[in-house]
Formats: C-alpha cells, structure tokens, sequence
C-alpha cells in the first residue's frame, strides 16, 4: 500500500500537495509544534512542521542559497547575521561560505527542530560547526526586540502565519528588525507564494515600504511548496539589491559562491527580481 503526506491547508488557497512517503523516520509533538521527518520515494528526506513542508533534499538549495546569498552579495560587507527560525540549519550552512560574517545569531524557538536536524539531516545542519554560530533557543520576535542597532543583515526563515509563526507576520516585529539593523542593513523575510498569497505580500510590503528606503520581492522554484515557487521581501537601508553585482570586490564571492552553489549565482540573482507583469502591477514594484 503507497502512503503519501498531504499538505492542504487553508493557505494553500484551495491546492492539495502530495509527496509519496517511503517511511517515517522520526515523529513527535514538541513544546510547540508537530515535528515529523521522513524519507519520501523520490526525493530523499523531508521535514514537515504542523503539516507544512518545510524542506525536502530535492529543493532545499533553492530555498536556503537564495534566501541568504541574495543578502550577503546585496550588502557586501555584513559582518554580523540574525537567523530566525530556520533551526533545521540550511540558512546557516550557506552563511558560513561568507568569511567576511564574523557573528551568526541563530535565533529558533524550538530546541526539537535543531536536534532532529542534526540527527537526520547531517548535510543541511552541517554549518553548526562552525564557530561562528551561535544557537540561542528563544522567541525571535523578543530577541529583536532588545538588539537595537545590532545586525548587518537579520534573515527571517519562518514557517507559514499559522501558529508560532504568525507574529513574525506582524508590523510590530518589522519595526523591531528595522530598529535591530546598522546603517546600511537588510531584512529578508520568507513572503510565500505570488499566484496564492498576494494578500498577505501586499501587506509585508506595506510595512517595509514604510520602514525602509528600499522595498522588494523576489522569487525561487521550490517545487515541493504549494504553488512551486516562493517569495521574499528585501528591504534595506543601503543598497538595492542589484546594485552590487556591477562592483569589480564582487566578483571573487560570486565565483566561489558558484562553485558551491547548486542554484545561486550571478543570472539567479538578476532574474529573481524580474516579476510577472501582474504582480508587478498588483504590488506595485
Ligand atoms: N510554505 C512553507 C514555507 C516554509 C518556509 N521555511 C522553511 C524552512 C526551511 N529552512
């Protein structure tokens, strides 16, 4: 008999999402969340939280290379990095490429993500090694809170605005992150999907257009998310995001970056800001 996991909540805007499961590997309700790991058929192991895929080994470089290298090229000297949520470690392994970042804050509420990670997920939490990075198990939105002036670039790896996750949605904790950032600083948020969610886009843009000089979204294919693709928003209060690629100090990191990148390099990062002409008009980029 074939077992397969359903993804098909609410916000997945009428869509039912199916991977076919081999076995499951580990499951359990932690202090905050349902934790489930398992190997799937065909596209090696998957983390599911509260019956929302997190990551698979298909895709997951998709995700983390452009949610973190997008940033760091933007910005060109970040030195000091906030991760929130993200305590599967991918978002980390792909910061510690950087030698400039001297400091990795991993800011995630659930000490049970980043232990079965480790457990099962050698390669994706592999840059828990490094001594740069430092895990604090706490609540990301009172973190920020007390960091004023702190971060070159704060990265915000969250789940969907369901459950715990639902308050890094929120302008108060956009006004936080801009407070928690130096001079010329970014904030990346995860903002879901452009043909499912334009609502909940529209409304993190209209914090961050109010915060911050610059306000932007751009995308990555991740097939094994409802919808296939997913956004985030990139606000700074320095350099635009393309701004950077033409500087001649770029394009060392760009070449190393594209020898250990799967997805990232120099066209992933252009072509990501190029938006549909509707979502263009609907978000008014
Ligand atoms: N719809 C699911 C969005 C999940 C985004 N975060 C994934 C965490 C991977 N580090």
């Amino acid at each position: 008999m074939e077992l397969w996991f359903t993804e098909d909540l609410e916000i997945a805007g009428g869509l039912r999402h199916q991977v076919r499961v081999k076995r499951i590997l580990h499951q359990e309700r932690t202090d905050f969340q349902e934790l489930a790991l398992v190997e799937t058929t065909d596209l090696g192991r998957m983390m599911v939280l509260d019956s929302v895929i997190m990551l698979t080994d298909l895709d997951e470089c998709s995700y983390h290379e452009m949610i973190t290298h997008v940033p760091l090229v933007a910005h060109g000297g970040a030195e000091r990095v906030l991760v929130i949520g993200a305590g599967d470690g991918g978002a980390v392994r792909e910061i510690v490429k950087h030698s400039a970042v001297k400091e990795i804050h991993l800011v995630e509420l659930d000490r049970r993500v980043v232990e079965t990670s480790l457990e099962f997920l050698p390669d994706i939490s592999s840059g828990y090694k490094d001594p740069r990075v430092q895990i604090h198990y706490q609540d990301g939105a009172a973190w920020v809170n007390d960091r004023e002036g702190w971060y070159d670039l704060i990265i915000v790896d969250s789940t969907d605005p369901i459950g715990p996750g639902k308050v890094l949605f929120e302008n108060p904790f956009y006004t936080a992150c801009r407070k928690a950032l130096r001079q010329g600083g970014i904030l990346i948020t995860q903002a879901e999907n452009f043909f499912l969610h334009r609502s909940i886009i529209k409304e993190l843009l209209s914090f961050t257009r109010s915060l911050f000089p610059i306000a932007s979204y751009y995308y990555t294919a991740v097939p094994t998310y409802p919808g296939g693709m997913i956004g985030f928003t990139f606000s700074s209060l320095g350099r635009g995001p393309l701004d950077c690629l033409e500087n001649p100090g770029v394009q060392d990191t760009l070449a190393s970056l594209e020898h250990s990148c799967r997805y990232y390099n120099r066209e992933m990062h252009m072509a990501a800001f190029s938006l549909p002409a509707f979502v263009r008009k609907d978000l008014g980029l």
